[in-house]
């Protein structure tokens, strides 16, 4: 992946993020815009049923696909600060990076406490590897629609837990809870162990997530499916890009051995084309120039 110079807004973030697990990045979009999305939202906040299973959580509400539900939730998943403070954590590890999920997340009063938990954890390879290998999988991103406060569900974090893989629980005493106004976002890596809090307010915490991973990955929202061509194709080449239109190198994620970024155009070929990264070109030209040519 291209390494641009990081800007001197993104630097601070990203150290802080990759010392403590997390950061804040305050007042990063208007809250106006927040409100806007959060309205948009609304109906579907409503028409959705509550979630089932032991993981999501009683007394909690979810969706997805939330870049086909408002106009505005583009401006938060392409934030050009967000973007390039992620781009700088998973750029090392791929080629580029992909949307992972959007999804907005209701916590109703009365709900308790998510069970803690590492999101890389869904990609069995982070715990197949030893503990310190260093990789990061994932960043989450997320996007307060009312004020978030310990005492209504702010998003609990255990401050340092990227660096202590190996433990899959640490003791509560450890762990943060930030209060976080609309218009600001809070990232976390997905190797930052945290969970949703419980809800002891007579208001719901209402927000978003949004998180990125490696290029070569299986998102957790398939993307594609949830973005078919013809939605795709209303997206500008950047936003197709990023919710998988788009090979990873060396051709990976083809459709008839081209990219599926064609899918979207007028005019399909046929026949399979290579999408190589340098390291792959090199090699072949190493091999062929290591035998006779025939
Ligand atoms: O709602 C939150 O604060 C966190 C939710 C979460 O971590 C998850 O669903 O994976
Ligand atoms: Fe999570």
């Amino acid at each position: 992946m291209k390494h641009e110079p990081i800007s001197s807004a993104a630097q601070p973030h990203i150290d802080i993020l990759m010392t403590q697990g997390y950061c804040v990045v305050d007042n990063v979009i208007p809250a106006a815009v927040v409100q806007g999305l959060a309205s948009d939202l609304g109906g579907c906040f409503a028409a959705t049923q509550p979630s089932q299973g032991p993981f999501y959580g009683a007394d909690t509400v979810r969706f997805g696909g939330l870049l086909d539900r408002s106009p505005l939730s583009a401006l938060f998943v392409q934030h050009p600060l967000i973007v390039e403070i992620v781009e700088a954590i998973l750029g090392p590890w791929c080629n580029n990076i992909q949307l992972n999920l959007t999804q907005a997340i209701e916590i109703r009063p009365g709900a308790q406490q998510q069970v803690p938990h590492r999101d890389q954890d869904m990609w069995p390879v982070s715990r197949m590897l030893p503990c310190d290998h260093g990789a990061e999988y994932l960043v989450n991103v997320m996007w307060p629609f009312t004020e978030y406060r310990p005492e209504n569900g702010s998003t609990i974090l255990w401050p340092g837990s990227h660096r202590r893989r190996s433990e899959d629980l640490i003791a509560p005493d450890q762990a943060t809870s930030l209060e976080i106004a609309p218009g600001s976002a809070l990232l976390f890596l997905g190797s930052t162990l945290h969970c949703g809090g419980a809800n002891r307010t007579a208001a719901a915490r209402r927000g978003m997530i949004v998180s990125y991973a490696l290029g070569w990955l299986k998102p957790y929202e398939i993307q594609t499916l949830v973005y078919p061509p013809e939605k795709a194709r209303r997206f500008t080449p950047d936003l197709a890009r990023l919710v998988g239109y788009q090979i990873h190198r060396p051709n990976l994620g083809n459709v008839e051995g081209r990219c599926p970024s064609e899918l979207l155009g007028g005019l399909q070929q046929n026949g399979a084309v290579d999408a190589l990264a340098a390291e792959q070109i090199a090699l072949i030209e190493a091999f062929h120039a290591q035998r006779p040519a025939c």
